[in-house]
Formats: structure tokens, C-alpha cells, sequence
């Protein structure tokens, strides 16, 4: 009989996981993970616990509960060979969709600006920007930056995209390293990151890159934290070179307390949950792939670990 494991820390999530794929695969046995549990043919895991890898002598693939995988490829334990899925949109795009659109509009009906002048009394008409003054930047064109993209360019704002190969797309300006990244980030009002973290992309986005947008842009980060780098986002936050940013993601989650991005007056932060994954959804797009493994056939999403996405 195939065996399923769900390796996740959280009951509730695990089992919904659990109902779901025992519902789509009913002649598999679909069990939580626990220290001495069956070797299992098939795992879906976010960050499988100690001890989890060191019984599993037949697994054949290690399905992500997430769309990126950075913190998966950093287990120590992990087999160099396991194929690892990932998952692809599963109700992730239309989320990010909802939340980059929620920001972008708060900038451009200066919602924001009026905020700080309620909280001085203060009565004030500020002028409202129109669509086409408030170019939209996507960096990472994939599953979910090509989705946010498309949505703000059928909306009329001018849209631009930056990818590692090259794309194209109606409606988006597309960029990649033939053009360079500073041409992109020149052109951005709002930045949405949306690339993976990976050794090309950790740090990418230091004083120096920040510092090629424009005066006054505004960045909105629902990636992951390492692609900033939090002391060039802060020095351009105080200096007002960046009008403020969104942050969904850190560093460090949940973000240690004393840390100066609770207090800023030009931060905006929510914690981790611009798109979160929903299990039964996401059992769909897991139990057809398993499907098609058994059969023998090839799956989408699959990683490449010298990418690292
Ligand atoms: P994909 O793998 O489908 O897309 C990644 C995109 O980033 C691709 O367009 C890729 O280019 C581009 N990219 C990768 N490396 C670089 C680079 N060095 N320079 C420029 N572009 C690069 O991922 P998804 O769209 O599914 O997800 C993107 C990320 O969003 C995830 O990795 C995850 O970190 C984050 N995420 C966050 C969530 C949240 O709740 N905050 C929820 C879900 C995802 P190319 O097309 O050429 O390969
Ligand atoms: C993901 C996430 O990668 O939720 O899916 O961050």
C-alpha cells in the first residue's frame, strides 16, 4: 500500500492534509508524522522535524507545503537526490494578487499620508495619483509575480517584470540581466519582490539597488526577508529616499521584538501570511502529481537544486 506522511508541526494543518489526500487517494494510507512512524513512499512536509529524514528509506519525493523552498534545501538532513516538489499557485496567486493590489492602492490614494495626518488632527486634501503615474515594478516573473503582474497591467497601471530568463507577457514590460537590473528598478513607483531566496537573490537588494529606484518609491516585500538587506531598507526609510515599504516577510521570523521595523512610522508589516497555503487546495495539485509519478510520468514544479528554486 502507498504511504503517505504528512511531516507538519501544526495539528490543524496536518490534519487537513491528512483529510484531504486520504479523501483524493483512497487507497493510500495517509498518516501525521511521528518519531517511529513506517517509512513513507511520499512526504509533504514545510520543514520536517528532527529525526524525520533518518526513517524514511523509501521515499521517493518530498512535496514542499509551500511555494518556495530555501528553507527545505537548508535542512541538514535532507537526501542530496530526494526530488522535491513545489507548490504551484494552489490559491497562492490569487491571495498575493489581493494584497499587492491592497498596498499598491493604499500608495496611490495616499492612504498612508492620510493616516499620519489623522493622527495629527490634521484636515488636508494630497493630491491622489492616477494609474498611469505609478509604474509597477514585479521582480520575479514566476507562478505568482506573473499573476500579480497580469492583474495591474488588465487594471491600466504600466507594469514592469524582471526575471532571470528572458519572457514575454502582454501588457508587461519584461526585463532580465540583458537589459540590467538598475534600467528595471529606475522605472518602479512600487517594487514587488516575488523571486525566491537563493544565492543570487540573498542581499540583492542592498544600499546601492535600493538607491536606483526612484525618489519616493514604495517597496513591498512578500517574498522572503533575505533579499533585503534591513539596515540600506531602514537608512532609506529614515532619509525618505524610499516613501515606505510593505514587509510580509524577515529575516528572522516571527521578528524579534526589539526589532526597529515594529516602530517605524514608514513600515507597514503583516506576519508571513500574504498568501498563505491552503492544504485542501493544495491536496489537489499534490495527489494528481503523485498520480502521475506512480504512473511514471514527469511532474511540473520540481526543483533544481543548483538554481535553488
Ligand atoms: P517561481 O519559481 O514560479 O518564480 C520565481 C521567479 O523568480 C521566476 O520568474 C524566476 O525567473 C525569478 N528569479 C529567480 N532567481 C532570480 C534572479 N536571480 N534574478 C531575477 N529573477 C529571478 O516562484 P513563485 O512565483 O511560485 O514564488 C515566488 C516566491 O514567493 C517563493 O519562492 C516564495 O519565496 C515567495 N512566497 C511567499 C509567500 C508569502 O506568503 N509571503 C507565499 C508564496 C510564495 P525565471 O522565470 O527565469 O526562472
Ligand atoms: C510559501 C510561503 O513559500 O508561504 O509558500 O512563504
Amino acid at each position: 500500500m502507498l504511504r503517505i506522511s504528512i511531516a507538519h508541526p501544526e495539528a490543524e494543518a496536518r490534519e487537513r492534509w491528512c483529510a484531504a489526500l486520504s479523501q483524493l487517494l483512497p487507497a493510500a494510507s495517509v498518516e501525521g508524522w511521528r518519531p517511529g512512524a513506517e517509512p513513507a513512499d511520499y512526504a509533504v512536509s514545510w520543514y520536517p522535524e528532527p529525526g524525520f529524514f533518518g526513517g524514511q528509506t523509501r521515499l521517493r519525493a518530498l512535496f514542499s507545503a509551500g511555494a518556495g523552498v530555501d528553507h527545505l534545501l537548508r535542512h541538514p538532513d535532507l537526501p542530496s537526490a530526494l526530488p522535491i516538489v513545489r507548490l504551484e499557485d494552489a490559491g497562492m496567486a490569487e491571495q498575493m494578487v489581493e494584497y499587492c493590489l491592497h498596498e499598491v492602492l493604499r500608495v496611490q490614494r495616499r492612504v498612508n499620508d492620510y493616516e499620519a495626518l489623522q493622527r495629527e488632527r490634521r484636515w488636508e486634501e494630497l493630491r491622489s495619483l492616477r494609474r498611469e503615474e505609478l509604474p509597477i515594478g514585479v521582480f520575479g516573473l514566476g507562478v505568482l509575480g506573473e499573476q500579480v503582474a497580469r492583474a495591474f497591467a488588465a487594471l491600466g497601471y504600466p507594469v514592469r517584470g524582471f526575471s532571470r530568463s528572458p519572457k514575454a507577457i502582454d501588457g508587461v514590460e519584461c526585463f532580465d540581466d540583458r537589459h540590467g537590473l538598475r534600467a528595471f528598478l529606475e522605472g518602479c513607483r512600487v517594487l514587488v519582490l516575488l523571486a525566491p531566496l537563493t544565492p543570487d537573490t540573498r542581499d540583492l537588494f542592498d544600499a546601492e539597488r535600493l538607491g536606483w529606484l526612484p525618489q519616493g518609491a514604495w517597496l513591498v516585500n512578500v517574498a522572503r526577508g533575505g533579499l533585503v538587506v534591513d539596515e540600506a531598507l531602514l537608512a532609506a526609510a529614515d532619509s525618505g529616499r524610499l516613501a515606505g515599504a510593505t514587509l510580509d516577510v524577515f529575516r528572522e521570523e516571527p521578528l524579534p521584538a526589539a526589532h526597529p521595523f515594529w516602530g517605524h512610522p514608514r513600515i507597514r508589516m503583516t506576519p508571513h501570511v500574504s498568501a498563505v497555503t491552503l492544504p485542501e487546495v493544495s491536496a489537489r495539485q499534490v495527489a494528481a502529481k503523485i498520480e502521475a509519478l506512480e504512473r511514471g510520468e514527469p511532474v511540473s514544479g520540481l526543483v533544481d537544486r543548483r538554481r535553488g528554486y
